[in-house]
C-alpha cells in the first residue's frame, strides 16, 4: 500500500511513534511518504520504500501568522497525485486532520477519493484542542475522519468527554520495537558501582511537571547514593538546570536530545514521569522495554501502562513525597528491583510493534 504520513518532525511522543510506525510499514513492504516541515528525527534513510516531502512555507509580509495548514493540504495534493497514495495517516490533530480533511475535498473534484485515519496522540486533545480557539475545528476534522484511532482507552473517554464525539474510535496504543531497547544487542555495560540511576525523558514542557522531577531526585539522593540523567531538550530545560544549580544538586546530568535513548536508559535503575497528564506515556514504555521501574503520576493513561507495585508505582499529580518513598523501597531492596524490572520486561512485551502494527494495517485494509 502507499501511504502518507503527516506528523510533527520532533522529539516528542507523536512524531516519534508516527516515524516508527513508518519504518516498520516500508520494512512490511508499503511505500511511506512522511510529511512534515522538517525530516523527522527519528527518520532513517536506510529503506528505499520511504520518502519525505517537505513542507515549505513562503513568507509574505502581508500574512502575521503563516499559513502552514494551507501549505500542506497542497503538499497532500501534489504528493497523492504524484505517486498514487492510496491513504493518508496524520498523526495529531491539529492542523494535521484538519489540513488533510481539505486535501480529501480537493482531490474529489478531481474524482480521487483517499481515505484519512487520523491518530489522537495526547496534548491535541487534553490542551491545546479543547481551547475555544480550536475546538471547533478539532471537533470537526475527528468528526470527517474515515478512522479516528487514539492511544490509550483514556485518552478515547477525554475526547468523548471534551468535545462530545459519537462516533467511533479505536484504541491502538503506543508500541515499542523490543529489539532496539535489548541491552545484550546493545553491547551494555553495567558498571557494578554502589549508585542507583535514575533518568527522566521528555520534551521538558511544562505539563510534565519538570520541578517535580527536579525535587524528586533532590529527596532521593538524600536516602540513595544515586545519580540522575535528564534527556529531551525544551522550554523548561534552562529553568531546570538553574534549579538544579541553586539547589546544588550533585550528580544531575542533562543529556540534551538524543538519537539513542536507548544506549542510557540500559544502565538506569528508575524512571520518573510526574506529569500532570499523559495520555500513554510513551518515554515510560521505552524503559520499561529497557528493563527500568516506573516512578509516575497516575494520570491519563499512565495506569494503562504502569500497573502499582508490579512495574512500578503510581501515585495522586505531584505527591512527591510518596514517590521518594516508594523509589527508596525497591531501589533499597536488589531482590525487588530485580523482579519489578523483569516485570517492567514483561509488560513491555504487551506493547510489541509487531502486534500492534497489524491494527493500523486492518484498518487500513478496511478502507483501501
Ligand atoms: O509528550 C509530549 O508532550 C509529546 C506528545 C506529542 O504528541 O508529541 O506526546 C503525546 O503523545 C505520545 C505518543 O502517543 C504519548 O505517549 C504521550 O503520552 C503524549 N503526551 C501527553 O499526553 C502529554
Amino acid at each position: 500500500m502507499k501511504i502518507i504520513i503527516v506528523c510533527y518532525p520532533t522529539f516528542g511522543g507523536s512524531g516519534v511513534l508516527a516515524t516508527e510506525l513508518g519504518h516498520k510499514l516500508a520494512k512490511k513492504n508499503h511505500e511511506i511518504h512522511f510529511i512534515a516541515y522538517e525530516k523527522p528525527v527519528r527518520l532513517k534513510p536506510d529503506n528505499k520504500k520511504v520518502f519525505f516531502h517537505q513542507v515549505n512555507v513562503p513568507f509574505y509580509p502581508l500574512f502575521n501568522f503563516q499559513p502552514y495548514e494551507l501549505a500542506l493540504s497542497s503538499k497532500l495534493v501534489d504528493v497523492c497525485s504524484k505517486f498514487s497514495i492510496d491513504l493518508i495517516h496524520v498523526h495529531y490533530a491539529i492542523p494535521h486532520a484538519y489540513a488533510a480533511y481539505m486535501a480529501k475535498k480537493m482531490m474529489i473534484s478531481s474524482g480521487i477519493k483517499i481515505p484519512l485515519v487520523t491518530t489522537l496522540h495526547g496534548t491535541d486533545i487534553t490542551l491545546v484542542g479543547n481551547h475555544p480557539f480550536y475546538k471547533p475545528a478539532v471537533k470537526f476534522s475527528i468528526e470527517e475522519s474515515d478512522v479516528v484511532t487514539s492511544v490509550s482507552e483514556s485518552l478515547k473517554q477525554d475526547t468523548i468527554d471534551f468535545f462530545g464525539i459519537k462516533r467511533e474510535i479505536k484504541v491502538v496504543s503506543n508500541f515499542v520495537d523490543l529489539n532496539k531497547f535489548n541491552s545484550q544487542l546493545l553491547n551494555c555495560n553495567i558498571d557494578n558501582e554502589d549508585y542507583k540511576v535514575i533518568t527522566h525523558v521528555s520534551n521538558f514542557r511544562p505539563v510534565k511537571n519538570i520541578r517535580g522531577v527536579i525535587e524528586f531526585f533532590e529527596k532521593i539522593s538524600k536516602k540513595i547514593k544515586s545519580r540522575f540523567k535528564l534527556i529531551g531538550e525544551g522550554p523548561e530545560l534552562e529553568v531546570s538546570k538553574q534549579l538544579v544549580k541553586d539547589k546544588k544538586i550533585e550528580n544531575v546530568e542533562f543529556l540534551g536530545n538524543t538519537q539513542e535513548v536507548e544506549k542510557e536508559l540500559c544502565h538506569s535503575d528508575l524512571f520518573i514521569l510526574p506529569s500532570k497528564t499523559e495520555s500513554f506515556g510513551l518515554a515510560a514504555l521505552e524503559a520499561m522495554a529497557s528493563k527500568v521501574v516506573i516512578i509516575s503520576s497516575d494520570s491519563g493513561g499512565l495506569p494503562e501502562v504502569n500497573i502499582h507495585n508490579e512495574t512500578g508505582f503510581l501515585t495522586k499529580y505531584n505527591d512527591i513525597d510518596k514517590m521518594v518513598d516508594y523509589a527508596e523501597s525497591v531501589l533499597k531492596d536488589e531482590d525487588k528491583l530485580s523482579q519489578m524490572k523483569e516485570n517492567a520486561f514483561i509488560r513491555a512485551q504487551k506493547f510489541d510493534i509487531n502486534k500492534i502494527i497489524t491494527n493500523y494495517e486492518d484498518i487500513y485494509h478496511s478502507l483501501v
